[in-house]
């Protein structure tokens, strides 16, 4: 399949300074809060010519063009379909209506709620603005599907389980191992928390995303965008990837079972394109049962054809998966008990949900509903909603933040793309029955722009990130919050600056802590031919301690300790 370039994403998106983009799950607010424009990794040569009444013609040449135009460049705000999730929609109810000459002003000057300007500011030439409203004029076409046949055919195990090894055969602390994502190179470092050594660099996925953790600490699982699974092995004497999938054409997340009885016998994932998620055999990756998310939205009750697969998390409470629906706002309880029998109960949120993670019992789901700036919490043990919280402007909390505080008791927080407030929810009804699923107190950090928030049990320290933060000085810098005094101010620490890295846009993202939880590791996120690098803060103190810096570290963005990911701690 044809990759899409995306040394796109730095040639043209980043002189724009975050305008370019998925714009960032934003209509609203106003701080700078656009995504990296990713291309979508649904291939256009698959796609076939839709020419539809009343829209102005195109050659099959033209069609072409604008087809991979949209691909790579509208797809994910609008949607495959064009139903609009971070982008308006662009039926063509709506985009006829509207007309040639409108569409165009709107292609070429974009607006200020978050579309780009694609003409005025050289992206596209004026011709190509022509080309992309005319084509919106038409019906969008339908990328193919992907079932289990095609799973199949993607699907290779490398090392059997019968010929693994039955004991772990390298020298390697795998507690305080790093599986980091080097996005742009389609690979992950595995980097040794100990000696800050890379053991190795694998191949995966295209723009490779998450690592997840299987339940006894030994697989690890790694998603691209274009839907690709690495299966890695950690007891291998050199850790290496047993078996691979492409579960889709595009896709997000993977999570693997760990209810008790079930450690390491699921793997599922959840693509965005087709919409839908597969439950696989968690030692071999064998696809078994593909389930399509399409249906119903929350509240309008309207048809969406395309709800695409966002976090998906473990439940320790029953044999399930807790899977977020975006676009149709429902969290699905999968229950894995009986493939051929699968019992899912779709438990109605609000829209666009997309990340979250555990309060610190591992009993509630809160979950992101970004374009309802609220958070969901799920009950994963009596399997009910509990409460929507109205929280800032567009949460992003990653998997969020838990501790106690001395007055509210525990709380979990989530920082936000849409404003620099920090809300912390109250997650102990019992003893705290007053601070329970509401905003129990907001801070406020360094500004909008925020992707993630991390502290772990043995810290008294909160870290807030900023890389879609318009202001470079922001983005380059974290901020830290006292946990044991959160009126204090908090404490800046310049990232960028102590990596010694000077060209380039330099953003810091996702906080990680070691196993031990008194270091924290943060990405500087450099283009793709610049030089990255990952710094390391000595939690208690707040100071550098280390720098890691290699020629293979390209584009470091998250990071995912193998204990902390495996026993879900943040
Ligand atoms: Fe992510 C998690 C989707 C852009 C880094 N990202 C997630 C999850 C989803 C998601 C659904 C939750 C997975 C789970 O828990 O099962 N991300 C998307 C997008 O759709 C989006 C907005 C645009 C896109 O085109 O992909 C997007 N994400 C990004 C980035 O640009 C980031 C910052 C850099 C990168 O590597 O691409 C990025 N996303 C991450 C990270 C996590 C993540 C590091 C895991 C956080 C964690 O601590 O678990």
């Amino acid at each position: 399949m044809k990759k899409p370039d995306i040394s796109f994403l730095w040639r043209c998106a980043l002189p724009l300074v975050f305008s370019v983009a998925v714009v960032a799950e934003t209509t609203s607010h106003e701080e700078g809060t656009a995504y990296e424009a990713t291309p979508s990794s649904v291939d256009s040569d698959l796609v076939p010519m839709v020419i539809t009444p009343g829209a102005p013609s195109l050659t099959e040449v033209e069609y072409d063009q604008a087809k991979q135009i949209y691909f790579e460049r509208c797809a994910g705000c609008h949607g495959v379909l064009r139903k609009g999730a971070t982008g308006k929609p662009l039926t063509i109810d709506i985009t006829q209506a509207r007309g040639l000459p409108y569409l165009e002003a709107f292609i070429n000057y974009g607006s200020p709620t978050g579309m780009p300007n694609w003409g005025s500011s050289g992206e596209l030439t004026s011709e190509e603005v022509t080309l992309m409203a005319k084509y919106i004029m038409h019906e969008p076409p339908m990328p193919p599907e992907w079932g289990l046949a095609d799973m199949k055919a993607n699907w290779h195990v490398i090392v059997p389980p019968e010929q693994r090894p039955t004991k772990k055969m390298n020298k390697l602390n795998i507690e305080n191992l790093f599986s980091v994502t080097l996005r742009d190179a389609g690979q992950i470092a595995l980097i040794d928390g100990d000696s800050y050594e890379i053991v190795s660099i694998l191949n995966t996925g295209y723009a490779v995303h998450i690592s997840r953790m299987s339940a006894s600490g030994r697989y690890l699982y790694v998603i691209g965008r274009d839907a690709k699974i690495n299966m890695i092995d950690l007891w291998m004497s050199q850790p290496d990837t047993v078996a691979e999938i492409k579960v889709g054409l595009e896709a997000r997340s993977v999570e693997t079972s760990k209810y008790k009885g079930y450690e390491d016998k699921y793997a599922i994932a959840g693509s965005y394109w087709p919409p839908q998620f597969v439950i696989m055999d968690g030692e071999t990756m064998e696809p078994l049962k593909v389930v399509s998310t399409r249906g119903m939205v929350v509240g309008t009750q309207e048809y969406h054809p395309e709800p695409r697969v966002a976090a998906i998390i473990a439940s320790h409470e029953h044999p399930e998966f807790i899977v977020n629906v975006k676009e149709t706002g429902k969290v699905l309880l999968v229950n894995y008990e009986d493939l051929e029998a699968l019992s899912i109960t779709a438990i109605e949120t609000a829209r666009f949900l997309h990340d979250g993670g555990w309060d610190s019992t591992h009993r509630y789901f809160m979950s992101a509903a970004n374009q309802s700036n609220k958070i969901a919490v799920i009950d994963s043990k009596t399997r009910k909603k509990v409460q929507l919280v109205d929280v800032g402007a567009v949460p992003h909390p990653g998997r969020g933040a838990n501790w106690t505080d001395k007055t509210l008791g525990p709380v979990w927080a989530t920082s936000h793309l849409g404003d620099a407030s920090i809300s912390l929810i109250g997650t102990d009804d019992k003893k705290h029955p007053e601070q329970a699923w509401k905003v129990a107190k907001t801070l406020q950090g360094l500004g909008g722009g925020s992707l993630f928030i991390k502290t772990h049990p043995k810290s008294s320290h909160l870290y807030v990130d900023y890389p879609l933060n318009p202001d470079p000085t922001i983005s380059q810098s974290i901020a830290v919050f006292n946990l044991k005094n959160l009126d204090e101010p908090y404490t800046v620490l310049p990232i960028v600056e102590w990596s010694g890295i000077t060209e380039g846009a330099r953003r810091v993202v996702h906080p990680e802590y070691n196993a031990k939880g008194n270091e924290v590791w943060f990405s500087v996120w450099n283009g793709a031919e610049q030089e990255s690098a990952i710094v390391v803060v000595d939690d208690k103190t707040l100071q550098l301690k280390k720098v890691i810096k290699d020629p293979r570290l390209i584009t470091p963005t998250g990071k995912f300790n193998v204990y902390n990911t495996q026993h879900d701690v943040y």
